[in-house]
């Protein structure tokens, strides 16, 4: 009478041990193929992740603080220019959550602060300074073309 109870009770625990090992693998074979439907749906348009806005504003207000900040650069507005300087990064930051392109995101938040510490220091060239411009320019045409690839 008592073995077999133990023998039971053994039992009992084996299954109660296979069972909690099958959820355990069970959750994780669930887990890796929803990470994957995520970076599809990603790269397919609007992330989940993303807020709920339209980058696109935000665009317009890059190039106007980056202008700005050239032009009172040259006017010697110094304390305007470090402002429209600090609105250049601010925007930048804001579309950073849309943007899937990494290397792309590296080099427009790379641009972005080289031209705010560049302004910042006080002494910034103008002539340098318009290069810069022209290459986040650049950078930010890539972004516009990166963003509007997707539905917002
Ligand atoms: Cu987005």
């Amino acid at each position: 009478m008592k073995k077999s109870k133990v023998l039971l009770g053994a039992a009992a625990t084996l299954v109660i041990m296979s069972l909690v090992a099958g959820c355990g693998s069970g959750e994780k074979t669930a887990a890796q193929p929803q990470a994957g439907q995520q970076q599809a749906a990603g790269h397919a348009g609007h992330s989940q992740t993303m807020p709920k806005e339209d980058p696109m504003p935000f665009m317009k207000d890059m190039d106007k603080a980056l202008q700005d900040a050239v032009k009172q650069v040259k006017a010697g507005q110094t304390m305007e220019a470090q402002k429209s300087a600090g609105q250049l990064v601010s925007t930048t930051e804001k579309v950073m959550p849309h943007m899937m392109d990494d290397a792309l995101k590296d080099n427009l938040r790379k641009a972005a602060a080289d031209i705010k510490d560049s302004v910042n220091s006080g002494k910034a060239d103008p002539n340098a300074l318009e290069g810069k411009m022209k290459a986040m320019q650049e950078l930010m045409k890539q972004t516009t073309a990166h963003l509007q690839s997707m539905s917002h």
